[in-house]
């Protein structure tokens, strides 16, 4: 199939799930045309069937915000037309869903007709998306694709609770490589991070209030007052400046590193013995998943769709929001037994391999035979 990709170029979420699938479909002998405003992250281009196509948004100082939505719909118009794009995959419905709708209405107008499959990610429903200003556009986005597929079965019924939705919705979970080498036969470089008696404590994310940035801190603290262990922070967002000073307040500047945003989380993960996310909500939590498919536990919230990734007391412990003396409590009792701590690697690894890239892209693959049969 010819399928084009819209996605968001980010360092997580959304932007990373789209890439990796993209990535894959084209080993599967796809021909997969990625278009957005920048190189997604993760996408290698050195691939016959990876396509790259950059929409550019022309500055005009009459436009106080420049039209992005005009600018994609036109360049997908430009691409299916170009390369015989068979099929739009958008990823985020705001506002790829929007764009994309517009797209198939210009290309209908000229005798092409094209499905639309859209992934919904989470914050396009749950804290942007349900804002009454963008609510009309999404819900009549969601309405118009030909398929819709959630990340999650809470996000799913999440969408249904507060959207007028008249489509069925598809859960296709995210998916990561389990079987991989994941540091490319380079050893763990553990001893460069802490010394044999310290725990590394993980969390990455893009900063945004919704991680609870200020929790993360919390719960290392608690944790770092019985066993000795120090915290890598991984990313960057609005919330890095003041967890830098909660640190620095807490006098725990020497315990916690930030990184900003890596392209080596997994060199990263190897070394990590317990992954944090005590977010206000998670859709789905992907980065819990790239930590478990490591073999790293996962303390996280019991909010979203978390309950379906991280397994209360085997592949990690989970606490109600805010609560970081309880999950701190949980992380201390698995890391202060050496015997617990390998066990819930290992269920860790367990859980991940449920959610294996080569179990989920067969998903998409019929759902898109799906979208094409329904033309
Ligand atoms: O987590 C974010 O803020 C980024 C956001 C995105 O769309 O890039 O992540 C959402 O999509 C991810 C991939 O499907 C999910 O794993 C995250 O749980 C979800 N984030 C939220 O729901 C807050």
């Amino acid at each position: 199939m010819k399928i084009a990709i819209v996605c968001y170029p980010t360092f997580g979420g959304s932007g990373v799930v789209a890439t990796e699938l993209g990535l894959e479909l084209a080993r599967r002998g796809h021909e997969i045309h990625f278009i957005t405003y920048r190189q997604p992250v993760r996408l290698a281009t050195l691939n016959p069937n990876i396509h790259y196509h950059e929409v550019h948004v022309p500055e005009y100082p009459l436009f106080h915000y420049q039209p992005y939505e005009l600018a994609l719909s036109s360049k997908l118009v430009d691409m299916v037309k170009l390369h015989g794009i068979e099929l739009l995959h958008v990823h985020y419905a705001i506002p790829h869903a929007y764009a994309g709708y517009m797209a198939k209405k210009m290309l209908k107008e000229q005798g092409i007709k094209i499905p639309m499959v859209t992934t919904l990610h989470g914050t396009d429903i749950t804290l942007v998306g349900n804002h009454p200003f963008y609510k009309p556009a999404v819900s009549f986005s969601i309405n118009h694709s030909d398929v819709v597929t959630s990340v999650s079965q809470d996000l799913k019924d999440a969408t249904y609770r507060l959207f007028d939705i008249k489509r069925e919705i598809f859960v296709i979970p995210n998916f990561i490589e389990v079987s991989q080498d994941k540091l490319a036969g380079n050893p763990c470089k553990r001893s460069m991070m802490a010394p044999d008696n310290q725990k590394i404590i993980t969390h990455i994310s893009n900063f945004r209030e919704v991680k609870r940035i200020p929790d993360v801190i919390k719960i290392f603290n608690g944790i770092q007052k019985k066993i000795p262990a120090r915290l890598m922070m991984v990313g960057d967002g609005p919330e890095k400046a003041a967890a830098e000073k909660q640190v620095e307040d807490l006098g725990l500047s020497d315990k916690v590193v930030f990184f900003g945003n890596s392209h080596e989380i997994n060199e990263i993960l190897c070394f990590s013995d317990l992954f944090l996310l005590p977010s206000e909500t998670e859709s789905f939590g992907l980065a819990a998943l790239e930590a478990m498919a490591v073999g790293v536990p996962v303390i996280s919230t019991n909010a979203g769709g978390l309950p379906e990734v991280n397994r209360d007391g085997y592949s990690g412990y989970m606490g109600n929001v805010g609560d970081t003396d309880d999950m701190a409590a949980k992380a201390i009792s698995i890391l202060s037994d050496e015997v617990k701590l390998a066990e819930f690697k290992q269920n860790a690894l367990k859980v991940a391999q449920e959610f294996d890239i080569q179990k989920v892209i067969p998903l998409y693959e019929q759902i898109y035979r799906r979208a094409l049969k329904q033309q």
